[in-house]
């Protein structure tokens, strides 16, 4: 059986996607589509996935996209640990539960403000809308504290007593948001030392994926973006 990722490192699901796939262990073949370049419009990629997005697998011929899919694809096609998504069917709707509140939370405001601040002044050479990122920033600042009312309380992790892949997903997405070099944890003590703790655990996976976010943020702080 082999398993095809197409990903680009910019982006959040495909980096925790790897770090998933790294973490159980399980091998890969790895298709990069630079999104910087446009790779994901081409007419060969739309044929992969009509929806031009990363990440996309290809499992013997099966293709899936929507990242949250895979992770629960591959937990039952492959021997993972039970901690990243538990077959006890409780412990997996906590899990489910941040997977699927973060797409119009975490995953919306992380994005939005990446989007605003990096890709539209690029793609429109328009200025940066200082406005609208505002408004991400503001939403983004209530996520957090809706994560730490919501999921972590007096917890380690989002959805238990251990590590699962709704900690991978949130990093991740809260990485974008500190790629353009914006610090929200003002307000969100817990958030950040939950992130300090997430990021050791996932290592060296967690860095190897993160090192080209880390390159656009030192980029972004001395002024070349
Ligand atoms: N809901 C999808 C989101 C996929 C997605 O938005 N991918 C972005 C990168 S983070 C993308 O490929 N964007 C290219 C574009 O919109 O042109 C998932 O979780 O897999």
């Amino acid at each position: 059986m082999t398993l095809k990722v197409f990903y680009d490192l910019m982006s959040q699901p495909c980096r925790a996607l790897i770090i998933f796939l790294k973490v159980n262990n399980i091998s890969f073949e790895s298709k990069v589509v630079a999104l910087r370049k446009g790779e994901h419009l081409t007419e060969a990629f739309s044929k992969i996935n009509p929806f031009r997005k990363v990440p996309v697998i290809d499992h013997n011929g099966f293709v899936l996209t929507e990242s949250i899919s895979m992770i629960r694809y591959l937990s039952r096609e492959y021997k993972i640990l039970d901690n990243w998504y538990p077959k006890d069917s409780k412990r997996q709707a906590k899990v489910d539960e941040y997977l699927e509140w973060q797409h119009l939370n975490t995953r919306l405001f992380g994005s939005m403000i990446f989007r605003e601040r990096v890709i539209t002044p690029l793609m429109t050479q328009k200025p940066i809308n200082e406005e609208k990122i505002k408004f991400y920033k503001d939403g983004f600042q209530n996520v957090l504290k809706d994560i730490e009312r919501g999921f972590l309380q007096n917890k380690n992790y989002l959805c238990g007593d251990t590590i699962s892949v709704a900690d991978i997903f949130c990093a991740c997405e809260i990485e974008q948001a500190l790629a353009v070099g914006f610090d929200p944890f003002a307000e969100a003590p817990l958030v950040k030392a939950w992130l300090e703790r997430i990021r050791q655990e996932l290592d060296p996976h967690y860095s190897e994926v993160h090192g080209i976010v880390k390159k656009l943020a030192s980029n972004i702080v001395s002024g070349k973006l």
